[in-house]
């Protein structure tokens, strides 16, 4: 057969490298999803799936909305694509100016590009650009989190805390280090929203400084509340020490909100929702609904204004993406928007976050859950690893959801769940009855 018709097979699933994927157990044994409304999606054969973790963490106004579709194809019929360096569209400055709106404190400026990933590695890029117009060059070590999921560039899974993220990539960016994890079971299991205890761990910045000094640090990045390992929201009071101790020593402090961002806790942000103000801020996912992909970096006007030095003919960040504030993106972003306002959805997932709190913890009791953590809507729940098989559990467990109907992330052998925000409370119900079949089958 020729090449072409060996690739070209019907049903070949062969030339798709999959991302984050075991490639070759899943095309022996495929999981398709081929339509999607509300909270729901289907396979091929018709099957329903509902949506216990909104696509990735990203759907958060639910599938197929029609303002959104709207939206992008009127953007299509007036304009496809237009560049972003030393050119412009008028949708990119009103979706920035509602963005800074919409954002607490003086986080009045926004970069935008086309991925959380992307988000990550501008955001600690502008942190270092910030720090040498202002004199401390010096400054280049950016500090991170054990556990952090910050993306998939070089610079993310520097600051990252993933081990599997990391290893296969050599020594990554030099001169990072990581703040130790905020995952204290033995205190805190079975914690009901923020644990009580760990607070303390904020204060690790302090020995890091101690050991390379201020001068050397431009920045720290962690997730408000860790998502991809498992859904790890922080102690009590940490995130304000943290702000403490970065203001005290000069260091930029950068809130990853791919996850946190548009809604998740019922509040725009996380923080809004812990009344702490990073000095930037990482978003991605929620901000197009996830419909036509985009990323956005928040900064403050003394960031912003820092960077805005020297003659006025020259660039002041040499950094951007082809596709930065690309024209459907910004439409559907817009749109999106408009949706979280008319249908006040951080507002409705503030109001079901306790349902849905009680839900998660009900689950409490069943065979080898060992941890549930929740706040706004989503949820970690932890299950005891098989003896040698890490994984394993978790595995069986996220098969077994598929199975009866439901969609879960599992993180190792924890089941992470974030529906979309316009979900039901019955719906909330038949997710938790379905995560608790699909536990009790795996232990
Ligand atoms: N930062 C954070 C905090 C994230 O959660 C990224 C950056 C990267 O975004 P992109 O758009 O480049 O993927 C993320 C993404 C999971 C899961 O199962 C989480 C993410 C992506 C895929 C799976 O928890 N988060
Ligand atoms: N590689 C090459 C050869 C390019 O010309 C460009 C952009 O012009 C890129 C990579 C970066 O692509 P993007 O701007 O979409 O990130």
């Amino acid at each position: 057969m020729t090449k072409a018709a060996t690739v070209q097979t019907a049903n070949n699933l062969e030339a798709f490298f999959m991302p984050f994927t075991a490639n070759r157990q899943f095309k022996k044994n495929p999981r398709l999803l081929a339509r999607a409304k509300g909270v729901h999606y289907w396979t091929p054969e018709g099957r329903r799936i509902i949506d216990g973790t909104a696509g990735l963490w990203c759907v958060n106004a639910g599938h197929g909305r029609e303002e959104i579709k709207e939206a992008i194809a009127r953007q299509l019929d007036e304009m496809d694509y237009a560049p972003s360096f030393q050119m412009g569209h008028p949708k990119s400055f009103e979706l920035a100016a509602r963005h800074a709106a919409m954002l607490p404190g003086d986080l009045d400026h926004a970069f935008y590009c086309n991925s959380g990933s992307e988000a990550v590695d501008s955001a600690l890029k502008i942190a270092l650009a910030y720090q040498r117009a202002r004199g401390q060059g010096t400054r280049t070590r950016l500090i991170g989190r054990e556990r952090g999921y910050h993306g998939v560039g070089f610079g993310g899974i520097s600051v990252g805390g993933m081990v599997n993220n990391r290893k296969q990539w050599g020594t990554m960016l030099p001169g990072v280090d990581h703040l130790p994890h905020t995952h204290v079971p033995s205190k805190n299991a079975f914690s009901r929203g923020l644990p009580e205890h760990g607070a303390e761990l904020a204060d690790e910045l302090e020995r890091i400084v101690a050991l390379h000094d201020a001068s050397t640090i431009a920045a720290v990045i962690v997730e408000p509340c860790a998502g991809s390992t498992g859904y790890l929201p922080p102690p009590k009071g940490y995130l304000q020490r943290l702000r403490q101790i970065c203001d005290k020593h000069g260091i930029l402090l950068i809130f990853d909100e791919v996850i946190t961002g548009f809604g998740r806790l019922g509040a725009s942000f996380a923080a809004e929702y812990f009344g702490v103000i990073p000095d930037l801020m990482t978003v991605a996912k929620g901000i197009s609904n996830a419909t036509v992909p985009m990323g956005g970096v928040f900064v403050r006007k003394h960031i912003y204004d820092g960077l805005m030095n020297g003659p006025e003919n020259v660039i002041e960040l040499f950094h951007g993406y082809t596709y930065s504030a690309h024209p459907l993106a910004c439409a559907a972003a817009l749109a999106v928007l408009d949706i979280y306002k008319e249908e006040a959805l951080f507002q409705r997932a503030a109001d079901l976050s306790k349902y849905w709190e009680d839900g998660v913890h009900s689950l409490k009791g069943l065979p080898g859950v060992i941890d549930i953590r929740n706040l706004g809507l989503a949820a970690g729940i932890d299950m005891e690893s098989r003896k040698d098989a890490p994984g394993a559990r978790g595995f069986d467990a996220f098969i077994k959801a598929f199975e009866l109907g439901l969609m879960v992330r599992q993180a190792t052998d924890t089941i992470a769940m974030s529906p979309p925000l316009v979900i039901e409370k019955a719906q909330i119900d038949e997710i938790i009855d379905l995560a608790g079949k699909a536990i009790k089958a795996s232990a």
